[in-house]
C-alpha cells in the first residue's frame, strides 16, 4: 500500500478551515497533521512514498454529484454519457462520488431495472458510484422490492408526479411508496411538477403553433411545480416519510420547502447550477433552436421574477441544502434535434456533471455563499443526505482518500473543446469563466487528475453500498 502526503494546504471542511497535511494510507486518510510534522524524529516528507504540495491551494472532500443520469433512455433516444466517459468527466470536475439513478419501467421488476444499471455501470467508472432507485410503476411487488433495496444500499427511491405514462405516480401511488419509505428509513426524492397539467398547456401550444425551446420553459410554469412541490410535502408530512425535492427551480417552490422545514418536517431542497445562472429568456429563448441546448425539467425560470437569487439566497440560508447536477446529457445532432419543430420531442436535459464544483466555487467568489458552504452543499451535506458521510464528504483519518486540491488562484475557461470531457457536441456552459481551478484529483488513494492529465483508471470506481440518511428523525 502506498503512501501519499498532501502538505501545505488549506484543508477545508463544511464547519472551518485550517493548516494541515494530510497523511493517506493505500485507499484512506490516516492522519490530519501539523503542517511539518514528524514522525519518530524523520520528516514524514522522506518517509512516504509521495510528497503533493497543495501550498496556497483549498485541500477539500471530493465532490459528491447525488443526481446524475449516465446511458439514461429518455425521449426515444440515450443520455450520452456512459458511466466511463460520465466519471471521467466527473472526476476532471472534482466529482469523486455519483449517485446515479436505477430505473424501473411500468411493467418491468424493480430489481431487473437494477440490474441493468449494475451491468451499465461495474467496471466501468473511474469514480466511485451509488445508485437511488426510480421507481416507475409502484405496485404490490414494488413496494416489497423498496424494502428489500434497502440491505443492497439503495436506500432512496424517486418518485415522478410528472411524465405521465413514462414515470408518473399517481397520488395514491406516491402515498403508498411513501408509507413504505415510512417504514423502512428509505428517503423519498421527488420530481414535483404536476405532469397531467403540463400535458394540457403542451397541447395547447403545439395547436397554436408555439413549437420553439422557448415554450418548453412556457408549457411548465412555476405554478405548476409549487403546487406538486406543496402537494408532496404533505403526502410526506402524512406519511412520516422523510423527503427530497430534486432539482428545484422555482422561487415558490423553494418557498414551500423553507415553510415546511420552518414548521419541523423532514423536508429538504436540492437545486442544480442551471437553476443558479441560466435563466428561461436567455437561454431557452435563445434564436432559433439553439435554446434546445438548454431544455430540461424542472425548466430554467424567468430571471426578470428573480428565481436564479433566490435559490442563491436559499443556499446560504440552508432553505436548500443539496446543489447536484441532474447531468442528463444530450447531444445536438440527433438527440435534441429529435424536438426540430416540436418543443416537447426534445429530450430533457443538461450535461454539468464536469463543471459543478466550479460552477458553484464561482459563487464564493461573487460573495454568495462560504468556502466552508461550498463544501458543505457540494460533498458533506449528500454524503450525509445518502448514507455516504465518514466514508465521503469528509477529510478525517478513517474516510476515503477522496481528495481535491483547489488553486483559488487558478482560473477555468468552461466549453466544448476546452475543459470539456462530457460525450456531448456542445457545451451548456460555454464562456463561463471561473476564478479558480481543480488541479488534483484523488479517489480512494488514487491519482486520477493532476498537472492538466487523466491518470486514474476506468474500473477503478467501486459501487457503494449506502446506508439510511442521517436526517431520519
Ligand atoms: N429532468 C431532466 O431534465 N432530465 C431527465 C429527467 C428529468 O427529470
Ligand atoms: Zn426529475
Ligand atoms: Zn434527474
Amino acid at each position: 500500500m502506498s503512501t501519499t502526503l498532501i502538505t501545505g494546504g488549506t484543508v477545508v471542511s463544511a464547519t472551518g478551515r485550517r493548516q494541515a497535511d494530510v497523511l493517506v494510507d493505500g485507499e484512506r486518510i490516516v492522519a490530519l497533521l501539523e503542517p511539518g510534522s514528524t514522525l519518530l524524529g524523520s520528516d514524514l516528507r522522506t518517509t512516504v512514498d509521495t510528497v503533493i504540495d497543495a501550498t496556497g491551494r483549498y485541500v477539500i472532500p471530493g465532490g459528491v454529484d447525488a443526481h446524475t443520469h449516465m446511458e439514461m433512455p429518455f425521449g426515444g433516444t440515450s443520455a450520452s454519457d456512459t458511466f466511463e466517459t460520465g466519471t471521467t468527466a466527473a472526476a476532471w470536475g472534482g466529482t469523486t462520488t455519483i449517485i446515479d439513478f436505477a430505473i424501473q419501467r411500468f411493467g418491468e421488476r424493480v430489481q431487473d431495472g437494477l440490474a441493468t444499471w449494475h451491468e451499465k455501470a461495474a467496471g466501468n467508472c473511474a469514480i466511485d458510484y451509488g445508485f437511488h432507485q426510480i421507481i416507475g410503476g409502484v405496485d404490490e411487488d414494488a413496494l416489497q422490492a423498496m424494502d428489500e433495496l434497502i440491505g443492497e444500499g439503495i436506500t432512496s427511491f424517486k418518485l415522478f408526479m410528472a411524465y405521465p405514462g413514462v414515470f408518473y405516480s399517481t397520488d395514491d401511488q406516491i402515498l403508498r411508496a411513501m408509507q413504505t419509505a415510512a417504514g423502512n428509513g428509505a428517503t423519498i426524492m421527488m420530481h414535483a411538477e404536476n405532469g397531467p397539467a403540463i400535458d394540457a398547456l403542451v397541447a395547447q401550444h403545439l395547436a397554436r403553433g408555439e413549437t420553439t425551446p422557448y415554450y418548453h420553459g412556457v408549457s411548465r410554469p412555476w405554478q405548476l411545480e409549487e403546487e406538486a412541490t406543496h402537494r408532496a410535502i404533505m403526502l410526506a408530512d402524512l406519511t412520516g416519510a422523510p423527503l427530497y425535492v430534486v432539482h428545484v427551480s422555482a422561487k415558490q417552490a423553494i418557498a414551500q420547502i423553507a415553510a415546511a422545514r420552518n414548521a419541523g418536517k423532514n423536508v429538504f431542497a436540492e437545486t442544480c447550477p442551471q437553476y443558479l445562472y441560466l435563466s428561461l429568456e436567455e437561454q431557452l429563448g435563445a434564436p432559433g433552436f439553439e435554446g434546445a441546448k438548454w431544455v430540461c425539467s424542472t425548466p430554467l425560470r424567468a430571471r426578470a421574477e428573480g428565481h436564479q437569487d433566490e435559490m442563491w439566497l436559499a443556499l446560504r440560508t440552508n432553505d436548500a441544502q443539496v446543489v447536484s447536477t441532474d447531468h442528463c446529457p444530450f447531444c445536438m445532432k440527433d438527440q435534441k434535434e429529435l424536438g426540430l419543430g416540436n418543443f416537447s420531442k426534445i429530450p430533457n436535459g443538461i450535461g454539468s456533471v464536469e463543471h459543478r464544483m466550479d460552477l458553484l466555487y464561482q459563487g464564493v467568489v461573487d460573495g454568495r455563499i462560504s468556502l466552508e458552504r461550498w463544501v458543505e452543499l457540494c460533498s458533506t451535506t449528500p454524503a450525509r443526505m445518502f448514507g455516504l458521510y465518514g466514508r465521503k464528504g469528509v477529510i478525517e483519518p478513517g474516510a476515503d482518500a477522496d481528495v481535491v486540491i483547489y488553486d483559488p488562484n487558478g482560473h477555468t475557461s468552461i466549453g466544448y473543446g476546452k475543459t470539456h470531457h462530457m460525450n456531448m457536441d456542445h457545451s451548456a456552459w460555454e464562456g463561463f469563466e471561473i476564478d479558480g481551478h481543480v488541479d488534483t484529483v484523488i479517489s480512494r488513494g488514487t491519482l486520477v487528475i493532476d498537472d492538466g492529465a487523466f491518470r486514474g483508471r476506468i474500473g477503478h470506481g467501486q459501487f457503494l453500498k449506502r446506508g439510511l440518511s442521517q436526517y431520519l428523525l
